[in-house]
């Protein structure tokens, strides 16, 4: 058994409805908000895995509400791959496993929430994509995904986390931040909030676009990030949209913005070096190539005309979450050293700059789009 495993999760698996011998358990993951475990069953001679995650109730409120719209999404999205004659849906959307006593979470003696999935295996995730069909692909499973979710006919799904994406509230959240700034951290990052101020009105063409309805409201994963997506091992090919706990109502360019955000940027989102950090304009024509391609029958022409703006309004607003945690003193993300939140948001206006500098021609391919 190893040591490293916290001794809480052995207490919450039993609970889950899984058969067989339990095994091992060890952390997984390097998601930002839920702590991830993974477990190995025996079950009659076969191994099998399970990820277990505990899910942050600082950020989502309402975890049962949470898991009923992933229930639903992926009951919705199984039946989905079943007419389409696909196989292998188990690793094409995730299954939750519930509890002996039916519920879909377990909440512990300290209150806190758990979740259960079979975990997906001889996948692979990217944090830097390595080239222009990767990221043709990465941008086909996105459309995809989206028009799939455009015909779901399931219960109506609950914003798990109301205004996720509204650059107002986000300005606002950073304002006041800013004005305790518990840690007096304000005075060593002005000129990154002097760049997210002076920003400030462009940011806001996403979410006015919502109100004024000229942008139509579906159902968007929120949380397209690449290493929320898994990739086949063996072909390479993108199979499963994993962290489902903010599919909700939203526009599309939500899921554009996160994915040109995460799969343009040459480094990591968390790189040091920022001259490291460059929009890279190949793999963003390969992927918004890839993403019009099932898109173009459901995008308007004004969501068209903002899919390079998305991305550089998502970039935006993880810059002024992210630079908010850091004033806030980092109650929000995980974060692995103390600076780890700004050296994240100086990536984001890296990667901004970046795109400014090379606006004439992404504007000019997003004109050029379909024709
Ligand atoms: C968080 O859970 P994870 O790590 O995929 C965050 C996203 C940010 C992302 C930045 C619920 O995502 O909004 O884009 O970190 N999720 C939530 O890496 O806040
Ligand atoms: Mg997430």
């Amino acid at each position: 058994m190893d040591t490293t495993v916290h001794n809480e999760i052995l207490e919450v698996i039993p609970h889950f409805a899984i058969y067989g011998d339990f095994v091992s358990c060890k952390p997984m993951g390097n998601g930002h908000i839920n702590s991830t475990y993974c477990s190995v069953f025996n079950q009659a001679g076969t191994q099998v895995r399970y990820t277990h995650q505990r899910i942050n109730k600082n950020v989502f409120k309402n975890p049962p509400q949470v898991m009923d719209n992933i229930k639903s999404v992926t009951e919705f999205l199984r039946k989905y791959f079943k007419n389409a004659g696909l196989d292998d849906i188990s690793r094409r959307t995730l299954t939750v496993v519930p509890c002996w006593d039916g519920k879909l979470y377990y909440q512990d003696a300290a209150g806190e929430y758990w979740r259960t999935y079979l975990l997906v295996e001889n996948v692979k995730t990217y944090e830097v994509l390595e080239n222009e069909d990767l990221a043709r692909q990465l941008g086909q499973i996105i459309g995809a995904f989206q028009n799939q979710l455009a015909t779901y006919d399931g219960p109506r799904l609950a914003d798990t986390i109301p205004r996720f994406h509204d650059m107002g509230m986000r300005y606002e959240q950073l304002e006041e931040a800013l004005s305790k700034d518990v840690k007096n951290r304000a005075a060593g990052i002005k000129d990154e909030l002097d760049f997210l101020f002076a920003n400030k009105e462009r940011g806001m063409v996403l979410v006015e676009g919502l109100k004024s309805k000229k942008l139509k409201e579906g159902i968007t994963h929120n949380d397209t990030k690449i290493n929320n997506i898994l990739f086949d091992e063996k072909t390479s090919s993108p199979l499963c949209v994993i962290d489902l706990d903010t599919v909700m109502p939203g526009t599309v360019l939500f899921d554009t913005g996160d994915l040109i955000r995460t799969a343009t940027n040459t480094a990591e989102e968390d790189e040091k070096d920022t001259s490291k950090v460059q929009f890279n304009f190949p793999l963003f024509k390969a992927l918004i190539g890839g993403y019009y391609s099932e898109a173009k029958g459901f995008l308007s022409d004004y969501e068209k005309s903002l899919l390079a703006e998305s991305g550089r309004n998502i970039t935006q607003i993880m810059a002024v979450r992210m630079i908010t945690d850091y004033l806030n003193g980092d109650v929000y993300y995980h974060i692995d050293y103390p600076e780890h939140n700004i050296v994240r948001a100086r990536t984001q206006i890296a990667l901004i700059k970046s795109m400014d500098e090379q606006w004439d021609k992404v504007k000019a391919f997003i004109d050029g789009l379909g024709k």
